[in-house]
């Protein structure tokens, strides 16, 4: 298994669970000092950030890029997968094949998170997971030419009521026979969501592509009750070799909470 830490460059994200805001040479920096595999990163859109200063950077410090997050497409622009109408759910796909294009070339997945949207009074739960579906086929097929996964990361049930657990996840991509997407285990949605977090990373084993690392209530992992143990024994069961990769809240500030989860992950990693 391997290390991350988000770095958020969203100002309208401000407050979210992000370690590392806004400086982004600095927190590349930084994550390198403190020894970590790769850096995960939440940006307004492929246009803010020059991948090729992007790329020279993460290169000259040893870093890799664990994975792009899409959820600025719903944050800035209010576009979502499940929107009721066409021209907005279109807008959303296109927005997240802009982020593909970006992570794709330097080995990094697209996460879709908040971009899944939710069900509602103009559009219900069945054709939600319809339009759902059919978009992770398409954009995961996007993301295919650069050799990496699409994550699809299901997220408790304040954020959305189309799939709050891995299974629900898990069924989604085997009930439509959906290629190349993974699935994102957040600890912090699946300690609201799930019955038992272990059972639930087994039962999902090899649809497990990406995992927030982080603590019941959001801090970084070791400050607050979740139980690190069985969890990280069950991701060793099924073999998980990806990023436990650090989206936890700035607690109590960013290089403190950035040293906090390195510790947890060498501690608990073997
Ligand atoms: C994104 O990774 C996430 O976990 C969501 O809670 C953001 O809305
Ligand atoms: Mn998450």
């Amino acid at each position: 298994m391997k290390s991350a830490v988000t770095i958020s460059l969203v100002e309208e994200a401000r407050g979210g669970p992000f370690v590392y805001w806004d400086d982004l040479p600095g927190s590349i920096e930084q994550a390198r000092e403190l020894g970590f595999d790769a850096v995960e990163l939440f940006a307004p859109g492929p246009e803010a950030v020059d991948a090729e200063e992007l790329k020279t950077r993460l290169d000259d410090a040893g870093l890799s890029l664990a994975a792009v997050g899409t959820g600025a497409g719903w944050v800035i622009h209010k576009l979502n997968l499940t929107d009721p109408h066409t021209s907005i759910r279109e807008r959303a796909k296109d927005f997240i094949r802009w982020m593909i294009d970006f992570g794709g070339p330097l080995g990094a997945p697209a996460i879709i998170g908040s971009m899944q949207g939710r069900s509602g009074s103009e559009i219900d739960k069945p054709t939600a997971i319809g339009f759902l579906g059919s978009a992770l086929i398409d954009l995961a097929e996007h993301a295919d030419q650069y050799d990496v996964p699409l994550i699809y990361e299901p997220l408790n049930r304040y954020e959305t009521d189309l799939c709050c657990t891995l299974g629900d996840g898990a069924a989604l991509i085997e009930s439509r026979g959906i290629q190349n997407v993974r699935i994102l285990a957040d600890l912090f949605h699946m300690q609201i969501e799930e019955i038992d977090l272990a059972a639930a990373i087994l039962a999902a084993g090899d649809h497990i592509g990406h995992v927030h690392f982080v603590d019941s209530n959001r801090r970084p992992a070791g400050c607050g009750h979740l139980d690190f143990e069985p969890v990280m024994a069950a991701l060793h069961e099924i073999r998980y070799d990806g990023y436990l990769s650090a989206e936890a809240l700035p607690w109590p500030d960013s290089d403190a909470a950035a040293k906090q989860t390195i510790n947890a992950f060498r501690q608990l990693k073997s």
